[in-house]
């Protein structure tokens, strides 16, 4: 038995205890051979709990957030194409710069980069990204699909959909995908994506996913807080950071994969199920071109669509949507996008 079988148990269970009579009995064996996986773990970080007459019990402040406790948390049956190998920093820039240095310097596809905090975490547009310490996720990846530059975009949208699923696992709750790749959470922003892209004509080099996700944090800085939330607050109980980055991986590494074989119609049905102000009037602002109409969906470029007063099709590129409806947090013309 490996110990990540073992965690899977201890995780079921928590906050429970499970006994060692039953966890021997569900891997085939011995306790002492138990015992010998738990002091594994507690070497690892985890903090295990054994009592006599209890058993085992993971405590729920316990998983260590680091490169290591990350991939032994993922899936076993996952092939680890995403994340096999991660780079991870107590403190970094941003994990985009980091990763963007690692690809130049040759890392191979599914590089990942993640840190605790970031000091210049970057949203798109030259926006900033809050990202403190202790309480959320900052993940990039670095990788190198057989992609057209102009088709980069479904990378995005396929990372969009992977967030949306992990996001769903870990808080019940289910979001809502504000184009191209905002997570919202009773329409309020959870995560986002920035998507770096190093390419020539018709070859990309390398695509930096950069993934910012608000898992435990629950006070936000005056500026944003009318639009932002965690998924402890969406969830109403903590959310562990190295399971949610685990399970963010199987989820890129299903979705990414996916996308490569299958191409960008299962995603984009996914991401179309999920999208936010579908139907709706909205406005979406690219510097100082603005353009409004009924929010469609996506066409099988990614590209945004709404429909104009006359029913005519809108493609737009590029461009943060807004909400034409006065009570929604991505309403008025100041709300940061
Ligand atoms: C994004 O940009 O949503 C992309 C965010 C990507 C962050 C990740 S973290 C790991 C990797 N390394 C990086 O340096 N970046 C990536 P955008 O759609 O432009 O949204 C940015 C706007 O969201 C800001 O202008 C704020 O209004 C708001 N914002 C900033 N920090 C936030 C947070 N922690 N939670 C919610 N909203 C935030």
């Amino acid at each position: 038995m490996g110990a990540r079988r073992l965690l899977r148990i201890l995780e079921e269970a928590a906050p429970g205890f499970v006994s060692g009579e039953a966890i021997s009995a569900r891997v085939g064996l011995t306790r002492a051979a138990v015992w010998k996986q738990v002091e594994k773990l507690r070497a690892e970080g985890y903090r295990i709990e054994a009592r006599r007459r209890e058993g085992y019990r993971l405590r729920s402040d316990s998983a260590p957030f680091h490169g290591q406790a990350i991939a032994r948390a993922r899936e076993e049956a996952t092939m680890n194409a995403i994340g096999g190998t991660i780079h991870y920093f107590p403190e970094l820039d941003s994990t985009n710069t980091r990763a963007r240095e690692l690809a130049r310097e040759g890392a191979p596809d599914g590089t990942c980069v993640i840190a605790d905090r970031q000091t210049q975490g970057r949203g798109r547009l030259g926006r900033t990204w809050i990202s403190p310490p202790g309480v959320n996720l900052y993940l990039s990846v670095i990788l190198r699909p057989a992609l057209a530059p102009i088709e980069a975009p479904t990378i995005t949208l396929a990372t969009a959909v992977a967030l949306a699923d992990a996001v769903e696992a870990a808080t019940g709750c289910t979001p809502e995908i504000k184009w191209p790749n905002d997570i919202l959470l009773g329409r309020k922003k959870a995560a986002g994506v920035l998507t770096e892209l190093e390419a020539e004509q018709d070859r990309v080099h390398f695509v930096i996913v950069g993934i910012g996700v608000n898992v435990g944090q629950v006070e936000f800085a005056e500026d944003i807080r009318s639009f932002a939330t965690s998924l402890r607050l969406a969830a109403g109980r903590e959310v562990s950071r190295t399971r949610f980055a685990a399970s963010l991986l199987d989820a890129m590494e299903r979705r990414v994969g996916s996308l490569l074989t299958e191409g960008f119609a299962p995603i984009r049905e996914a991401w179309s199920a999920r999208a936010a102000y579908r139907g709706e009037r909205v406005r979406v602002a690219l510097g100082d071109t603005t353009v409004t109409g009924v929010l469609r969906g996506i066409d099988e470029r990614g590209q945004l669509v709404l429909e104009d007063a006359e029913g005519r099709p809108i493609e737009i590129i590029a461009g943060d949507v807004h909400s034409l409806r006065p009570d929604d947090p991505w309403a008025g013309t100041n709300a940061a996008p």
